[in-house]
C-alpha cells in the first residue's frame, strides 16, 4: 500500500517541454485543471499529498517520476538522460529527504529515469532506453541490492520510457503492449495485452487497489474493470502531448 504523494504543479513553460507525440502544444488552463484532478483522484485512492511550486526554468519538471525512485527502504535520485531534465533533481531532493533518511544517487556517466523502472515488490526492472544506460542500471541495482532489493535490466527498443507501454496492478497482473507482450521475462505474468491503437493507456497506474486509467480508453478499462480492479479515469490529454502519462506526474511511496 501507498501512503504519500508527491507531485508538482505544471508551470507554463510546460508548452515547451520534450515531445515526440505531435500531437500539438498543451493547452496550459486545461493542462492545470487536469493536474488538479489527477491530484483529487491520487487523494481518493488514500494517499497523502504534497504539491510542490510549478518550477519555470523547468518545462518538463511536472513529470516528477523520473527524477527520484522512492522505495520502502531508501530513496534514489536520479540522473535524467535528457540534459534539459538534469537540474530538476536538486529541486526534488529537498522534499525527498523530508520523508527519507537514506537517500542514493545515479551518478556520471550512468543515467536514469524513473520513468524506466517498474516495481515488482522487491524487484525493480529496468529499461534501458534513450534516456536510462547501462552503467545507470548498473549503480541502481547495487544501490537496491544494498537494500536487500534485487533489479534487472529490460532490452527496449520502440518506447520512450519502460513503463510507457507497461504498468503493473499487483496480483502478479501486467499490463503490457508492443514489444513487451512478449518479452521472455514478462510471461510469468498475467497480461491483459494492450493492442496499438490503446497503446498509451499501458500507463495506467494501481494505487492501493484502484486503478487510474487515461480517460478515453475504453477497452483498457473495461479490461482493468473485468479483472476485478476498481477503475477511475483520469484525463491527462494534455500531459500526453509531451509524452507524459499517468504515472510521470507523481511519486507514489
Ligand atoms: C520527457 O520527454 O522527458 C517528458 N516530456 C515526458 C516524461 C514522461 N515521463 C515518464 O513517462 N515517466
Amino acid at each position: 500500500m501507498f501512503k504519500h504523494a508527491i507531485v508538482r504543479l505544471p508551470c507554463e513553460a510546460l508548452i515547451n517541454g520534450l515531445t515526440e507525440a505531435k500531437l500539438g502544444k498543451p493547452d496550459y488552463s486545461k493542462a492545470l485543471l487536469q493536474h488538479d484532478d489527477y491530484v483529487s483522484a491520487l487523494k481518493e485512492c488514500g494517499l497523502n499529498v504534497t504539491v510542490l511550486k510549478a518550477l519555470d526554468e523547468f518545462p518538463d519538471s511536472c513529470f516528477v517520476e523520473d527524477v527520484a525512485l522512492m522505495t520502502p527502504h531508501c530513496a534514489v535520485l536520479t540522473r535524467p538522460g535528457a540534459p534539459s531534465r538534469r537540474g530538476e533533481v536538486e529541486h526534488i531532493a529537498d522534499v525527498v529527504k523530508i520523508f527519507y533518511d537514506r537517500v542514493e544517487h545515479i551518478i556520471a556517466p550512468g543515467q536514469v529515469e524513473a520513468g524506466d523502472i517498474m516495481m515488482v515488490g522487491d524487484h525493480y526492472y529496468i529499461g534501458l532506453s534513450s534516456r536510462t544506460n547501462r552503467e545507470g542500471a548498473n549503480q541502481l541495482i547495487s544501490i537496491l541490492e544494498k537494500y536487500g532489493m534485487s533489479g534487472s535490466m529490460v532490452e527496449m527498443a520502440e518506447m520512450l520510457h519502460l513503463k510507457t507501454g507497461l504498468g503493473y496492478l499487483e496480483n502478479n497482473v501486467l499490463l503490457a503492449c508492443g514489444e513487451f507482450i512478449s518479452k521472455s521475462e514478462f510471461q510469468n505474468y498475467n497480461i491483459i495485452k494492450i493492442n496499438e491503437k490503446q497503446s498509451y493507456s499501458a500507463n495506467s497506474v494501481w494505487i492501493n487497489d484502484i486503478v487510474l486509467v487515461p480517460s478515453g480508453f475504453p477497452e483498457t478499462a473495461k479490461g482493468i474493470g473485468d479483472a476485478g480492479y476498481r477503475v477511475r479515469e483520469v484525463d491527462v490529454s494534455e500531459f500526453r502531448k509531451l509524452d507524459g502519462g499517468l504515472s510521470c506526474l507523481s511519486l507514489r511511496f
